[in-house]
């Protein structure tokens, strides 16, 4: 057994079963011992993004980390953009990035580069393998990494030599580390505060948008009459018919007027307090308002779900208190399409248990109301703001729950960095159904540019915000890639194009044209 195959047998007792890979010569060993050791899924990503992405929405819903294969600094740097979204989803995930043999190091050659510092910024661990009877053990200690709570990204460096030279065998495993309980005295404030009703609100974030812990939130709202909140881009939330009743924190810090109106007290729940996602001027950084009080009752490495189980133990809250949607599929909409009734078209046609992906940017500012009282769902955003994130997290999704659909609100900006993960879609035969919103624009950018008071953008801006000269034609990039599309021009369309799809297996891609 070689090195790589030792790092195989260890992947496939850890359950690191699939592997979403982009090699190249430097991980030829690797690839080979993907053959030798069966077990472990191969999924080809024509480009890194696609690749980490894929990891990211895998890690999300299947608990586990899926590996990545990256071919040296310069294919972990394409893959960095969406490790950076993972990283701060805490997404687990695996690289395994090759390197040049140590005798090949020594020479400056065209691919050689500094893999560590690339990987650093995006990972909680990072090792550089140093000999072939370690790799296996390095990679067990990769796995552990990734998956103590949190979740985390660990970067394991494996240079070519000790991928093909002979070594022990695989590694054992450690038990994974548990989260641990938060201090009974912050559950302790944590019930005070919520006791004084709707002057106080639960703010939950991370591992509290999880079935169990939001469950627990609303016997504590059931009981207490305290609000209940959601960060702005949870990594996962379960939402939907029989699902509490959470209000969403807006994007910009000055939609916050209102929100919180009476909210005197904000206990945070798996997420730290909430910072505006860019220092606009005069606006503040902070999301909550300074006269309101903070209190932590858990952090997202404890056991957020024990946590808010003990605040409703201690308010001796009856289980199944609290407020929960019943299922109320939005109308299908009708006449021309827009934020609204793009949003509608989802609620109204979603499959029970569906998976939906949101990186609708502007286009899916209704869809978290459209969406509350549809059919029971799980909904994955864009964690850490790196667009080209959602097409590839689709693809992780799917593989992670192949007996689940997934639906990918997808705007077409964004869409466009990542686009070849629609390939990896036809090539798995996933069933995962993209509605790409063709606004033709970086939308979000011309916003930027009115917020700041650029009246009449100039030749430049225009330039660079509009996508309509050439006109992209979404149609023929999902048919080049293997994936059927059609293009809607009114709700009607988009409606029926989305529920004969959503009968199919396999991917599908439809333009939305707005
Ligand atoms: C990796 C990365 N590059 C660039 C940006 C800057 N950026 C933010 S939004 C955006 C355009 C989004 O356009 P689109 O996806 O079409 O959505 P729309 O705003 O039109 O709804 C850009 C370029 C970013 N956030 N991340």
């Amino acid at each position: 057994m070689n090195g790589a195959e030792a790092l195989m047998h260890t992947a496939r007792t850890a359950r690191v079963d699939v592997c979403f890979a982009n090699p190249g010569t430097t991980e030829m060993a690797l690839v080979s011992a993907l053959d030798s050791v069966p077990g472990i899924r191969p999924v080809l990503g024509l480009f890194e993004g696609v690749c980490t992405g894929a990891a990211d929405g895998f890690g999300r819903m299947a608990g586990r980390p899926a590996m990545t294969l990256l071919h040296l600094g310069p294919g972990l740097a394409n893959g960095l953009a969406n490790l950076h979204n993972a990283r701060r989803a805490r997404t687990p995930v695996v690289n395994v990035v090759g390197d040049h043999s140590a005798r090949h190091l020594e020479f400056d050659s065209p691919l050689k580069s500094d893999i560590e510092s690339l990987a650093a910024p995006v990972s909680s661990w990072v090792r550089t393998s140093t000999q072939a009877d370690s790799v296996a053990a390095d990679f067990a200690h990769a796995v552990r990494a990734a998956t103590t709570p949190p979740g985390g990204v660990a970067t394991l460096i494996l240079p070519a030599d000790l991928q093909s030279a002979p070594a022990v065998g695989p590694a054992p495993l450690s038990k994974p580390a548990t989260a641990p309980a938060p201090e009974p005295s912050r559950v302790a404030a944590a019930v005070e505060a919520v006791r004084r009703g709707k002057a106080s609100a639960l703010l939950l974030g991370g591992p509290a948008c999880r079935r169990d812990a939001l469950e627990s939130a609303a016997r504590i709202a059931g009981t207490t009459d305290c609000r209940l909140f959601v960060e702005t881009f949870p990594a996962r939330m379960e939402r939907g018919a029989g699902t509490p009743q959470v209000e969403r924190l807006p994007y910009f810090p000055e939609q916050m007027a209102g929100v919180l109106d009476g909210v005197e007290r904000v206990v945070l729940v798996g997420t730290p307090d909430p910072v505006a996602m860019f220092g606009w001027p005069g606006a503040p950084n902070r999301m909550l308002p300074e006269h309101v009080q903070v209190v932590s009752l858990a952090v997202p490495d404890e056991d957020v779900a024990a946590a808010l189980a003990a605040v409703a133990d201690e308010l001796s809250a009856p289980a199944g208190a609290g407020s929960f949607a019943t299922f109320n599929r939005p109308p299908r909409p009708s006449g021309s399409l827009d934020a609204s009734t793009l949003a509608a078209a989802v609620g109204a046609t979603l499959p029970e248990h569906a998976i939906v992906v949101d990186e609708g940017a502007t286009s899916s500012v209704l869809l978290y109301p459209a969406l509350a009282c549809a059919a029971p769902h799980t909904w994955l955003t864009l964690t850490g703001g790196a667009i080209g994130q959602g097409l590839p997290c689709a693809t992780g999704a799917a593989i992670a729950c192949p007996d689940r659909r997934v639906v990918s609100f997808q705007a077409d900006g964004s869409g466009l960095y990542t686009m070849q993960a629609l390939w990896t879609q036809a090539r798995e035969s996933l069933d995962v159904t993209t509605i790409i919103c063709a606004n033709r624009s970086y939308r979000i950018l011309q916003i930027e540019l009115m917020r700041a008071g650029v009246g009449e953008p100039g030749p430049a801006a225009r330039e660079l915000t509009n996508l309509g000269e050439p006109a992209l034609d979404w149609v023929k990039l999902a048919m080049g890639m293997g994936v059927p599309a059609v293009r809607a021009a009114d709700a009607e369309t988009l409606v029926r194009e989305l529920e004969r799809a959503l009968a199919e297996s396999g991917p599908h891609l439809i333009e939305a044209m707005l």
